[in-house]
């Protein structure tokens, strides 16, 4: 099939749809200017994972782990949604249920516009006691007064992020699990879909009747089992599959 062919099948399909789930990766925020995981040039090259990405480093070191943290909120001051968030927010105006289902903890999809936003890695803007006392910080503003920041019950504060080897937020995963099984459409956009158990939340969508959009200028690890892939940067296919499935529904 022809790039083409494919662009026309999935804007018939997502044309067809009323409930839309979208699971996003680092890529969808990259034409942002915020850097992806394992793409060349990515996060993990400079940054060793069991160093700032795990409840050990976490335990061992919190001073450098939230100093990775407090670096990427700083990059964050200077960032915009891109017009792949907004496309994907617009798709709000023409389905009857929309959820955005996110590995990324930047908040651009909240800022281009999305009002269902499920984070199942957390937010670079929350922060929660690292003894479990209960205490959270939301927002927790910028830039930290002090790193590690202190809690009043004595610990201190870590980041509302999910590390490797860490639980998912049962309640965001739960209900992002129950909107993709009742999906028409998901959309796969920016991921490599190599973390799970979220790259597993397009396949559960899929084993209940959705068909499967991957977008995305590589193939990946789950491309093969996807229904059709879009092969490009989200920035530009997002928008274009807005505009066409929105003709579409107007003639229809
Ligand atoms: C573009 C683009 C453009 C570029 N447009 N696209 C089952 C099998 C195997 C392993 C496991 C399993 N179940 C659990 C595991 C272990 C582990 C895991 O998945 N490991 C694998 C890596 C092997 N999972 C976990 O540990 C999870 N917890 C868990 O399972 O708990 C249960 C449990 C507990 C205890 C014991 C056992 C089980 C937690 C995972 C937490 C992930 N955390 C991170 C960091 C925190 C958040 C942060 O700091 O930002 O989350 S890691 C990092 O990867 C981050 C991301 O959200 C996540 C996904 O990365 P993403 O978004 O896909 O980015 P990239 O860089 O990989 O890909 C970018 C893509 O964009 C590429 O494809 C590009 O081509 C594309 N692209 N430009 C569109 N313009
Ligand atoms: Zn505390």
């Amino acid at each position: 099939m022809t790039p083409d062919a494919r662009f026309d099948e999935a804007a018939r399909t997502l044309a067809a749809a009323e409930r839309v789930v979208a699971l996003s990766g680092a890529g969808i925020s990259a034409e942002s200017g915020v850097p992806t995981f394992r793409e060349s040039g990515g996060l993990w090259e400079e940054y060793r994972i069991e160093e700032v990405a795990t409840p050990e480093a976490l335990a061992g070191n919190p001073r450098k782990v939230w100093e990775f943290y407090e670096m990427r909120r700083q990059n964050m001051q200077s960032v915009e949604p891109n017009p792949g968030h907004v496309a994907l927010a617009e798709l709000e105006t023409l389905f009857e249920e929309v959820t955005i289902v996110t590995q990324n903890i930047d908040g651009l999809h909240q800022r281009a516009g999305s009002t269902r936003v499920l984070e199942v890695h957390g937010s670079l803007w929350k922060a929660k006691c690292l003894e479990g006392c209960g205490a959270r910080r939301d927002p927790f503003p910028w830039p930290a007064s002090q790193i590690p920041p202190p809690c009043e019950c004595g610990s201190i504060l870590r980041p509302e992020v999910v590390l490797f080897g860490e639980m998912l937020p049962t309640d965001v995963f739960e209900e992002a699990t129950s909107r993709a099984v009742r999906a028409d459409v998901a959309l796969v956009v920016g991921t490599s879909s190599v973390v799970w158990p979220a790259a597993g939340i397009p396949l559960a969508a899929q084993s209940a009747g959705a068909i499967v959009i991957e977008v995305n200028p590589e193939a990946t690890e789950l491309t093969e089992r996807f229904d059709i892939s879009l092969r490009g940067p989200a920035g530009e296919i997002l928008p274009r599959l807005y505009e066409r499935v929105d003709k579409l529904r107007r003639v229809a």
